[in-house]
């Protein structure tokens, strides 16, 4: 396993979804639990530490609301930690969007946007922190590249048949 995702709650894994989609892509090996920061603290540190030792090399943690998840997890590892800010119903989002990218000097947490598209640059993001030691998926993140610009140019040809 490379890439060990921990989410909040299940109301959580939609975010994720895209996420998962992206590491199958790139035939990247990870594993999902749930595990809160406050509800289930000694779950979450345990996590972590199993994750290490099964060589997990990134962690992406994510969570909505008072988001500590990710920073609980950077507490406890040196490995790169990226988390996902979830929107919820009452502050769309910027409470758990500040909660996960305002840590302290000295314990960072890469943070991506909020929802469905934070978690699948989360994906990517831990795809490119791999790929730097791995041609194999630095040669398929450049056709991944590729592709979306060509996809770019064919909506535009597409619109311009419209007008
Ligand atoms: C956070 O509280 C979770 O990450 C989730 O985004 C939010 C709400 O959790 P539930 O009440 O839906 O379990 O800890």
């Amino acid at each position: 396993m490379k890439v060990m995702i921990l989410l909040g709650s299940e109301s959580d894994f939609e975010v994720i979804e895209d996420a998962l989609k992206v590491l199958k892509e790139f035939s990247v090996p990870f594993a999902l639990e749930v595990s809160s920061a406050h509800r289930s603290p000694e779950r979450t540190l345990r996590l972590v530490e199993e994750a290490e030792a099964k060589g997990a090399e990134i962690f992406i943690a994510v969570a909505g609301k008072a988001a500590h998840l990710a920073g609980a997890v950077a507490a406890r590892t040196v490995r790169p930690v990226i988390g996902v800010p979830v929107e919820s119903a009452s502050l769309a989002g910027l409470d758990a969007l500040l909660s996960t990218v305002q840590m302290p000097k000295g314990v960072p947490v890469a943070t991506v946007a909020l929802g469905r598209s934070g978690g699948s640059n989360a994906a990517l993001l831990a795809v490119e922190i791999l790929a730097l030691k791995d041609e194999r998926l630095r040669g398929k993140l450049l056709e991944y590249r590729a592709k979306m610009a060509a996809g770019v140019g064919a909506t535009s040809k597409k619109i311009q048949e419209k007008l």
